[in-house]
Formats: structure tokens, C-alpha cells, sequence
């Protein structure tokens, strides 16, 4: 396994990094036929991060208007750094993961949203987002295991699509579930993860102004490797929230139970607000590493967003990391 920095605030990523302690624990019986296959054909499957399908045709939306409504308080991560280091665990527990990623086809790609709902419907991926209202915005992402970035997202905002399917007054919440491709993706192999990788949130959260469904990012299409051809964004919520891929949108009585939450729940709770008072059981959450400049900044609650969200969370902080 390869890191890129290791800053020497941070305790050493290998422990650090949640994602990939189930894979230390696992190695031995694992063993390599899996990831050895998947270099091979990793190879022919494309390079680079231009990831872009040939056959996407909102190829002309792009770039979207820039909402002058949310600004940072630092610089953008460079696109080439944040195309680099991401955590698409279907395609490996590490943060290169962006080669492999090129093997999964986005188009066709289709969404069904249902479930407890008046209007269900399943849409093409490129009529979803012609019929949507794209913009672009500049949010904070703040993953549990404390390295940030800043990026311009282009995408809508969910509440515009769950006026479309108009949920009934029995849906509570809304599960989103990701793609599985046992042979494209073949860290689905590993059978011991809760494939498919699955979150949720209530209903007044995915209405919340600040959730967006994401289609692009610095001004043009999803790369693969950051969950084209849509996923979630909730700025406020700690990255893993933020489902990649997304296949398929249901709206439930109960309340989903998410990928990492079934992994380890004391580790990863349901709301998942950013709160640097709640340390991650493993290591503290007060501060945060940005991606490619390694500049360090204090966490904020709800990382910043709390103007738009701190209201639907009433309880006392302390608990709005956990359930
Ligand atoms: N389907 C899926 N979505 C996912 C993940 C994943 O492993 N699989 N990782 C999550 C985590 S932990 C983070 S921090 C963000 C990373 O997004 P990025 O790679 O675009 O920066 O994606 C989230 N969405
Ligand atoms: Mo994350």
C-alpha cells in the first residue's frame, strides 16, 4: 500500500485511515487473485483522470452558473490533486484508485427513484440532468479521516428532484444506494463488505438547501473516480456521505442503515455531522489537512454550514455525531 504524505501532525494514515482497516485486518485472507486481476485489466480500461464518456450528451451544460450564494474561506484544491486522492472503496481500499476506476461504463446509465413516493420514476441519466436546474458551487469536504479539500461542484439541488416524484406523508427518509458490478468494480469481491455501498438521510435533510446531487466538478463533467455520473453532496456531513454512482433513490419509513455504519457502528453514525468536539474513537477531529497543500485548519462545526443546517438538529451536539 502506497500514501502520498504523511504530515507529522497526523498519526500515521495506515492508522488513521478507517476505510482501510477492515482490508489490514482481512489481507491474509484475501489473498491476491483479486487485485491482481484488477491491474491487468486496470491497464487496458484507460488512464489518466479525463473521464468523460464518449456518448454523455450534457456535454453543452457545462460549465454551469457559479451561485455567488457560497464561498471559502481558503483556496480550491487543484483539480489534478483531488482527482488523484479519492475513496471509492467498489474500485480498492486506497486513495488511487482513479485508474481503475475508468473501467466502470457510465452511459447507459440509469436512476430509479421510488419507493414511498406519488410520482416514482426512472430516468436516463442525461434527461435527469437536462431537466434539472445545473449550477455550480464552491463547498468544503471534510472526510472522517481528516484530510479536506475545496472543489467547485456543478450539480442540483435535490429538493428539485423530490418535487418531481413528490414523496407520500408515510417516507421519513431517503436511501441511496450505488452501482454493483462484481467484475468491474472488483473490490466487490471482497465479500465481507455490505455491498452495494448504500447511505441515507431524512427527508428534511435531502430537502435542505445545501444538498446537492452532483453531475460535475471545475466546470465540466464527473470524472469516474469522483462517483459519475452522479452523487451526493452534503457539505456539512463528513465525506462518506457523500454517495458516489448513484443507481438508485428510495424513499423509506425507516431508517437506512449505511455501508460504513454496518461495518463499524460505533465508528461511523448515522447523521455523521462534522463536529471537531466528537473524536473519531480512533483518532480526534479538531483539525483538518488539505489535500495537495497540506495546510492545516481548525475543524468547524458542521464544517462552516451551520447557518443552513444547525436548525434540524435541535439535540445537543455532542450527540449529532452518532444516532
Ligand atoms: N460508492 C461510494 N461512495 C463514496 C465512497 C465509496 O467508497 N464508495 N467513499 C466516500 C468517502 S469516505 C469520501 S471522503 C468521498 C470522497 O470523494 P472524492 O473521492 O470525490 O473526493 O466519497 C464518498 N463516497
Ligand atoms: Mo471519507
Amino acid at each position: 500500500m502506497h500514501y502520498h504524505r504523511k504530515p507529522g501532525w497526523l498519526i500515521p494514515e495506515s492508522k488513521a485511515t478507517p476505510e482501510s482497516v477492515f482490508m489490514q485486518r482481512r489481507k491474509f485472507l484475501a489473498g491476491s487473485a483479486a487485485m491482481a486481476a484488477g491491474g491487468i485489466l486496470g491497464a487496458a480500461g484507460g488512464i489518466g483522470c479525463a473521464a468523460e464518456d464518449d456518448t454523455d450528451k450534457t456535454l453543452d451544460l457545462y460549465p454551469a452558473q457559479r451561485n455567488p450564494e457560497f464561498t471559502l474561506d481558503r483556496p480550491l484544491t487543484e483539480e489534478e490533486v483531488a482527482a488523484a486522492y479519492n475513496n471509492f472503496y467498489e474500485f480498492g481500499p486506497v486513495k488511487t484508485i482513479s485508474r481503475l476506476a475508468q473501467r466502470l461504463t457510465i452511459r447507459p446509465w440509469q436512476v430509479e427513484v421510488g419507493g414511498l413516493v406519488n410520482n416514482p420514476q426512472t430516468f436516463d441519466i442525461d434527461d435527469l440532468i437536462r431537466a434539472m436546474p445545473l449550477e455550480e458551487r464552491l463547498y468544503r469536504l471534510r472526510c472522517v479521516e481528516a484530510w479536506a479539500m475545496a472543489v467547485p461542484w456543478t450539480g442540483f439541488p435535490f429538493s428539485a428532484l423530490i418535487k418531481k416524484v413528490q414523496p407520500s406523508l408515510q417516507a421519513r427518509y431517503v436511501k441511496l444506494t450505488t452501482f454493483l458490478h462484481r467484475t468491474v468494480a472488483l473490490n466487490q469481491l471482497r465479500v465481507w463488505y455490505p455491498w452495494p455501498y448504500e447511505e441515507g438521510l431524512t427527508i428534511e435533510e435531502a430537502m435542505n438547501e445545501l444538498t446537492l446531487l452532483v453531475t460535475g466538478v471545475y466546470g465540466h463533467p464527473l470524472p469516474k473516480q469522483h462517483g459519475a455520473p452522479l452523487r451526493l453532496i452534503t457539505p456539512w456531513k463528513y465525506g462518506f456521505k457523500s454517495i458516489k454512482s448513484i443507481v438508485s433513490i428510495e424513499f423509506v419509513k425507516e431508517r437506512p442503515v449505511s455501508f460504513w455504519e454496518t461495518l463499524a457502528p460505533k465508528e461511523y453514525g448515522f447523521w455523521a455531522n462534522v463536529n471537531p468536539a466528537v473524536a473519531h474513537p480512533r483518532w480526534a477531529q479538531s483539525t483538518e489537512r488539505m489535500l495537495g497543500t497540506d495546510e492545516k485548519y481548525d475543524t468547524v462545526i458542521f464544517n462552516g454550514y451551520g447557518q443552513w443546517v444547525a436548525g434540524m438538529y435541535p439535540t445537543l451536539r455532542e450527540r449529532e455525531y452518532f444516532f
